[in-house]
């Protein structure tokens, strides 16, 4: 038996449930290495959960938002991606990518403020290729007065100057208020009921390892496209449904469940 402190070296790459356990021990690693907050711990288990209830894979209708959201973000005038502790760990090089194929700043903006957590953000940002990171100099930070939680701090050269703000697994309140001040939102989450999810212009119901890497794709392929093309598919969005289609597809995907189950427990 293994005496590896890194519990990855102990999950097998044929086991049924090899990239899950990859990236809970990311967000483990991340949580010793001050990038991930304690409750980011939590926050990654409920996102777990509802994954589990979407049969973990992207649906279609996920698409469609993965789709809205690149073109959204082309058509701002100044868009930025904020990045959290639980992105940092999970999906840092996709992040950096996303950045730099739309032009767009990443911005470290944090709901858990801890001594540490910034610079060790910002080097995982760092060592994955970012140039130019937001959200490092809390002496410059301004603040979003809709907004009583630490994420009312932000760069004065970033979100608070952006018409666009990308904010994957939020914690509710930040979208509601950027909302308040005219901005549009794109949020990446798992549940498709959470306030951040309802407040949103463009609501991604899928998980960020999944998501990132699918607007990297369509963010190549749009790179060129007209104006005229990208207003199109921004205005035939429409995020009421694609919240109703994500609930059904956990309803069905439940009730799948529920007739293999009982297949099972008859025997
Ligand atoms: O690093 P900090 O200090 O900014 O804190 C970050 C967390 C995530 C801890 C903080 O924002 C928080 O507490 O968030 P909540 O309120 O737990 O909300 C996070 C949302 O993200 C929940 O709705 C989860 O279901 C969802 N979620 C978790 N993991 C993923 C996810 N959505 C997409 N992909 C995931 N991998």
């Amino acid at each position: 038996m293994s005496t590896n402190n890194n519990q990855d070296h102990d999950v097998p790459k044929d086991h049924p449930r090899y990239e899950s356990l990859k990236y809970r021990h990311n967000i483990i690693e991340g949580m010793k290495k001050l990038i991930v907050a304690e409750a980011g711990l939590m926050a990654h288990g409920r996102g777990e959960c509802f994954d589990y209830m979407l049969g973990e894979k992207t649906s279609e209708i996920a698409k469609e938002s993965i789709e809205a959201a690149v073109a959204l973000l082309y058509l701002a005038k100044y868009p930025v991606i904020s990045v959290n502790g639980n992105t940092a760990a999970l999906c840092p090089k996709m992040l950096v990518e996303l950045s730099k194929i739309i032009n767009a700043p990443l911005e470290i903006n944090l709901f858990y403020r801890k001594e540490g957590r910034i610079d060790a953000i910002k080097k995982v940002l760092e060592d994955a290729g970012a140039e130019m990171i937001l959200g490092i100099n809390e002496t410059k930070m301004v603040e979003i007065e809709e907004l009583s939680s630490n994420r009312r701090n932000v760069d004065p050269n970033g979100i608070k100057i952006a018409d666009v703000v990308f904010v994957p697994l939020e914690d509710g309140d930040r979208t509601e208020a950027l909302k308040k001040i005219e901005k549009k939102v794109i949020a990446v989450d798992l549940n498709p009921i959470s306030r951040t999810s309802l407040w949103a212009d463009v609501t991604i119901v899928d998980n960020i390892v999944r998501t990132l890497p699918k607007m990297i794709k369509i963010a190549n392929i749009l790179k060129n496209a007209e104006e005229k093309e990208l207003k199109n598919i921004v205005e035939k969005y429409d995020n009421k449904r694609n919240i109703q289609v994500s609930l059904d597809t956990i309803i069905q995907y439940i009730k799948k469940q529920k007739k293999d189950a009982f297949k099972i427990l008859k025997d």
